[in-house]
């Protein structure tokens, strides 16, 4: 049989990607899909599958390569004639005019095709959340057909075509993944593009940890029904990367920069992400991270530090009384599991301050008339959070990050500030961005879109993105204060109490003042106690006096 060639399929239009990973040596048997290399842009990273099932007989390529598309990437004996074929069909370019099997029946006026789950940004798949249509419903191109929801955010699966549902595959609790077939539709028109549209999925998978499709609406429309939420454009679907810049370093949201190989040996192994210690470009973790961690923890658990390779006893509670059992949601997990990840890997201090925000209550109350007329909720929050912002100018090293080497810290000059928001599904911390150029009323303004945007499932992972500094305010709930959790990569947290009427001394008599509860949680290893102290001063004269802010 003919060696066949596989070359680098349309890699979205980037030159030069550097291979940065070699799955298969000559003389492997590689089945078709299989993952023969990690391709690694300045944007994004990409795994390039099998076109066929074979043996490889010879590479052409090696680690630190630089190739583009058509590059020569190994020869094949493919297995069989078949396979030959579908190499060919995967091998054309998007322009090619196209073959696959939906295609061949173009010409009938009754077709169906498979709706797929698109590329969602990351290989730990996503609950499906919502259907939004029945079987038999008439759907045009680019209704929305259910509702996922994955760690990072919630996203829409429009139709490929205009048709009819014709059978569902899942059902909601299914947890899927890019390529889960969800339904069976009759198309009834314009059926080129679509099945153009659903090749595309079949080509091989970018992955990028800002590629998430999202639901994109205007958050200043009002709560619709769920057949009127806009699904994301066509275009998010196709091969094209949604290549948009650095892999975050804000790692909250379960947002780790792996290639799906090095996720798989994670998974095989169980070990979750967080925890290990990215040395790859750019914060991306490499296998031999993977392998490092466990290797330390065997060396920790044969030392007795290690705990968590410890499984605890399980109780049998219902041999003391009636019990029921409730599964976490995936929101509620990550949380977890980034929480004890931040409480055991970093040093907390925390420190309180009772700040008198009397002359600020009077000053917001003397708003309320032009609050209500610019339609904007002006609450304590954000003179808080743009208190905040005047202290982190005054006391940069507060909202500065430990590089993963540990040997530096990473100064920022924007001013993004996440607030916490509890919401039915968990908790979340969407963020403000550039504090620092916004008026108390713009900051208002965004707290009542962000909350709001997120107790509607519709953050997107930006939304998550890129915070300094994170104020955790438990409002009317707060109490005399608690000791919030920092949110890595940040070093400090403000918890906010709820504000209190009390009797204070002033020299000649006690008055009544309103008292809010501020503690400031942050890491020793790069703020000492006399900088917190500092710190907090700044915020609790800034909320004290309102004029400091100017200043
Ligand atoms: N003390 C006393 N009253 C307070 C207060 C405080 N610290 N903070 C807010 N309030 C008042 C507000 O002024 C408002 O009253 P008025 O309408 O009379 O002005 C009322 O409480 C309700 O405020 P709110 O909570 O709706 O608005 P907010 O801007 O303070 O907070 C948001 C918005 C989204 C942060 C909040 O709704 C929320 O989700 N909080 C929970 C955050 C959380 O879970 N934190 C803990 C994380 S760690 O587990």
């Amino acid at each position: 049989m003919t060696e066949q060639a596989v070359k680098v399929p349309d890699i979205g239009g980037a030159e030069g990607a550097e291979i940065v990973e070699v799955f298969v040596e000559v003389g492997d048997n590689i089945s078709l899909d299989q993952s023969l290399l990690l391709l690694e842009s300045d944007k994004a990273a990409m795994e390039i599958p099998a076109t066929i099932a074979g043996v490889v007989k010879k590479l052409s390529i090696a680690v630190g390569d630089l190739v583009s598309e058509g590059d020569l990437i190994l020869t094949m004996e493919p297995e069989s004639v078949s396979d030959l074929a579908q190499h060919e069909t995967l091998n054309r370019k998007p322009t090619d005019p196209p073959v696959n099997k939906s295609l061949d029946n173009l010409s009938s006026t009754e077709l169906t095709t498979d709706v797929l789950v698109p590329d969602l940004g990351s290989d730990q798949g996503a609950d499906l959340v919502e259907i939004l249509v029945s079987v038999g419903e008439l759907v045009q191109q680019g209704d929305s057909l259910v509702l996922l929801e994955s760690d990072k955010a919630s996203m829409e699966v429009p139709s490929p075509a205009s048709g009819t549902i014709v059978e569902w595959l899942v059902e909601v609790g299914t947890l899927v993944k890019a390529g889960t077939v969800i339904a069976t539709l009759s198309i009834q028109e314009d059926k080129k593009s679509d099945a153009t549209y659903v090749k595309s999925h079949e080509v091989g998978e970018v992955i990028s940890s800002t590629n998430l499709p999202l639901a994109t609406k205007d958050e200043t429309q009002s709560a619709e029904s769920s057949k009127m939420r806009k699904p994301m454009r066509q275009d998010d679907f196709l091969l094209t990367p949604q290549l948009s810049g650095e892999p975050p370093l804000n790692q909250t949201s379960n947002a780790f920069y792996a290639g799906p190989a090095v996720r798989k040996l994670a998974r095989e192994l169980g070990v979750a992400l967080v925890e290990v210690n990215a040395t790859g470009a750019r914060g991306r973790i490499l296998k031999t991270d993977v392998q490092d961690y466990v290797a330390q923890l065997v060396v920790d658990q044969k030392k007795g530090l290690g705990s968590k390779l410890q499984k605890p006893v399980e109780i049998d509670y219902s041999l003391f009384g009636p019990i029921e059992h409730l599964s976490l949601g995936r929101i509620d997990k990550t949380t977890a599991s980034n929480m004890a990840h931040s409480w055991s890997t970093i040093p907390h201090v925390t420190q309180y301050q009772d700040t008198d925000i009397s002359e600020l209550e009077n000053f917001r109350e003397s708003l309320k008339i032009e609050a209500s007329e610019r339609g904007i909720r002006l609450t304590p929050l954000a003179f808080i959070i743009k208190a905040c912002e005047v202290a982190l100018r005054e006391h940069p090293r507060l909202k500065c990050s430990i590089t993963n080497d540990g040997e530096g810290l990473i100064m920022k000059s924007y001013c993004h500030i996440g607030f916490a928001v509890d919401t039915d599904a968990g908790l979340f911390v969407p963020v403000i961005r550039d504090v620092d150029k916004k008026s108390i009323w713009q900051v208002a303004l965004d707290i009542s879109v962000l909350a709001k945007r997120t107790r509607d499932r519709k953050l997107r992972p930006e939304d998550m993105q890129g915070g300094v500094f994170t104020v955790s305010s438990l409002g009317q709930l707060g109490g005399r204060g608690f000791s919030p959790i920092i949110n890595p990569p940040e070093v400090a947290i403000l918890g906010v109490g709820c504000a209190t009427v009390a009797p204070v001394w002033d020299s000649h008599e006690f008055r009544p003042r309103k008292l809010l509860p501020l503690s400031l949680s942050y890491d020793h290893r790069v703020v000492n106690g006399v900088a917190g102290g500092r710190f907090l001063n700044e915020i609790s004269g800034c909320l004290s006096d309102v004029r400091r802010m100017l200043m």
